[in-house]
């Protein structure tokens, strides 16, 4: 396996934060050429800086950290401190970053990292809005032809909708930036919320990131503690979903899951339906297929990798 270089897209959020460090910790499989910040679970200035307490939690104030776009291409932002806390990363008590923010725009840095690297080199991973994706898409079209691939948690299909009835998060915050990007015609696969509703924290995985010893293990199992508190009084589920996490974990174990290559609409008219993921899981619109479309994911296989790669750091 050639090591796949990777910009981290991401607006931290405890589950980017578990993603971010999954990706720092495998090196033979992923090098992270930088991460852009996006406004999203909370406001920019938060995201960018929760981003910089992660490397520095890794060990890796080495990595270029950028704060990108502040909010959506066209809509006010819409934020989720219900579930991530005022922080975004509430649960443990880590400190203030040292390292400083890279002085260039997110964005600027992903077309800039796009023309430089070999065509077909680069994967991009959004974690949250698609605002950065989308306008650098928009501004610089030269680089979609570029991107090896897009692999992004976003959407669901049969679990519907988590920030209204019908829609995921990550896209009902920036509609219009999702839609950018699925129409660009850019191979991508997408994690949605019928994958990431199976990765759950249970108490045993909880147990597990614990008994690591290590600062990063008890800070992942106090960021998970803090996220099951709102997830299980929602859902009534086993524990918190890790959703952020299945994109790194896709990078280095694909055989861990399956899906459909399908065709994938985003709906941005609708005042009901606004940022639902139109999947066509059952192939009956005729439509080309442009994503391949997770549904299933290894949750024994995806947590001990996760536990194994999180006690290297
Ligand atoms: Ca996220």
């Amino acid at each position: 396996m050639t090591v796949r270089k990777i910009i981290i897209d991401t607006d931290p959020g405890q589950d980017d934060a578990v993603a971010i460090l999954l990706a720092l910790a495998s090196p033979e499989e992923v090098e992270v050429l930088g991460i852009t910040a996006v406004a999203g679970n909370v406001p920019l200035p938060l995201t960018a800086k929760n981003a910089r307490i992660i490397c520095e939690l890794a060990g890796r104030p080495d990595v270029a950290v950028y704060a990108g776009c502040d909010e959506p291409l066209s809509r006010p932002l819409i934020t989720a401190e219900h579930v991530h806390g005022k922080t975004g990363l509430d649960g443990p008590d880590l400190p203030d970053p040292v390292m400083d923010l890279r002085p260039e725009h997110g964005v600027d840095f992903i077309i800039e990292t796009l023309r430089r690297e070999p065509e077909g080199s680069v994967t991009l991973c959004p974690l949250g809005p698609l605002t950065n994706i989308a306008t650098a898409f928009r501004d610089a079209p030269d680089i979609i032809p570029r991107v090896r691939e897009v692999v992004l948690m976003g959407g669901a299909y049969f679990e519907v909708g988590n920030i209204t009835p019908a829609a995921e998060f990550n896209i009902y915050v920036d509609p219009e930036a999702a839609e950018t990007v699925f129409k660009s015609g850019v191979p991508i696969v997408v994690m949605p919320l019928d994958v990431t509703h199976k990765a759950l924290v249970t108490r045993p995985r909880n147990d597990a990131f614990r008994a690591l010893a290590t600062p990063v293990g008890q800070a992942v199992a106090e960021m998970t503690d803090f996220f099951e508190r709102f997830d299980k009084e929602k859902y009534g589920s086993l524990g918190a979903p890790l959703h952020d996490p299945c994109v790194i974990a896709y990078l280095i174990r694909p055989d861990l899951f399956t899906g459909r290559f399908i065709n994938v609409e985003i709906e941005t008219q609708s005042s009901l339906t606004l940022g639902m993921t139109v999947a066509d899981w059952w192939r009956v619109s005729g439509r080309d297929p442009n994503a391949l479309f997770i549904g299933d994911v290894d949750a024994d296989g995806f947590f001990t990798l996760l536990t194994e790669r999180l006690a290297r750091l």
